[in-house]
C-alpha cells in the first residue's frame, strides 16, 4: 500500500464559521435603566475628553470612527507616532477622565479576570461608519479578555478566527449587549460591518456608542 501523503485541505469557500471558545455574546445584559446610567457617564466623559478622529500611522488617513477614552490609559494613533497607549488626551493634553464605576462593576461581574481594566475606549459610529476586521493586539496582557458594551443603534458585528481569511460569523448587536473576547478568541479577527440608523433613542446625539474595556499592562 502506498504511503498516504498528508495534504492540507484546500480552503473551502462554504465552510461554516467556527466561533472560538472564549467568545461570548450576552444579549440584553444591561437593561434600559443601566444603559441610561452608562449613557449619562459617557456624556460626562465626552465633555471632559472630546471625541476625535485619530489618523493612521504613515498614511495619516483619518479613521471614520470618532473616539475617546476613560481610565488610566488611552490608545492613540497618529501619522508620526504610530499606535501607542498614553495617559493623556492627544488634543487637550489632559489625563483621561476616570472610568465610570458602573463599568468597573461590569468588568468585575463578567470578565473572569482579577486585575481591573485600565482603558475604556469610547467609539461613536454615525451613519456610514464602520470598523474593518482587526485583532486587538496592542495590550501586553492578552490573558485578560476585552469586553465591550453596545449603546444606541443596532449594528452588524462579525467574528472570525485567528487568520484574516477564516470564515466569519455575523451577529446583530443591540443596545445593552455585552461582547467578550477572551481565551482562544482573544486574538480573533472581528469588526463592525454597519450600523442601522434610528433603531434606538438611547444616544441623545444619535448613532451607536461602543465601550471597550481592556487590561493593558501585566498586573
Ligand atoms: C464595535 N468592537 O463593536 C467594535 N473588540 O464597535 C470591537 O472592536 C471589540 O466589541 C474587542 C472586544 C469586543 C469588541
Ligand atoms: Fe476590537
Amino acid at each position: 500500500m502506498p504511503a498516504r501523503t498528508l495534504t492540507a485541505s484546500p480552503a473551502k469557500p462554504n465552510e461554516p464559521p467556527r466561533i472560538l471558545a472564549g467568545f461570548q455574546h450576552l444579549p440584553g445584559h444591561l437593561d434600559r435603566a443601566a444603559q441610561d446610567t452608562l449613557m449619562a457617564a459617557v456624556t460626562e466623559v465626552v465633555a471632559a475628553a472630546p471625541l476625535y478622529r485619530p489618523s493612521m500611522p504613515r498614511t495619516g488617513k483619518a479613521f471614520s470612527v470618532r473616539m475617546t477614552y476613560c481610565g488610566a490609559l488611552g490608545w492613540v494613533s497618529d501619522k508620526d507616532g504610530g499606535y501607542r497607549y498614553q495617559q493623556t488626551h492627544p488634543q487637550t493634553g489632559r489625563p483621561w477622565p476616570p472610568m465610570p464605576a458602573r463599568l468597573i462593576a461590569l468588568w468585575q461581574a463578567v470578565a473572569d479576570y482579577a486585575a481591573l481594566p485600565e482603558a475604556c475606549l469610547v467609539n461613536h459610529y454615525q451613519p456610514g461608519t464602520k470598523l474593518g476586521s482587526h485583532v486587538d493586539a496592542d495590550e501586553a496582557d492578552t490573558a485578560a479578555p476585552v469586553l465591550s458594551v453596545s449603546l444606541g443603534w443596532d449594528a452588524i458585528f462579525h467574528v472570525g478566527g485567528l487568520k484574516r481569511t477564516d470564515p466569519k460569523a455575523k451577529l446583530l448587536l443591540k443596545s445593552g449587549d455585552v461582547v467578550i473576547l477572551g481565551g482562544a478568541a482573544r486574538l480573533a479577527y472581528h469588526g463592525l460591518e454597519r450600523i442601522m440608523p434610528g433603531t434606538s433613542d438611547l444616544v441623545p446625539w444619535g448613532g451607536r456608542i461602543n465601550l471597550t474595556l481592556r487590561r493593558v499592562t501585566l498586573p
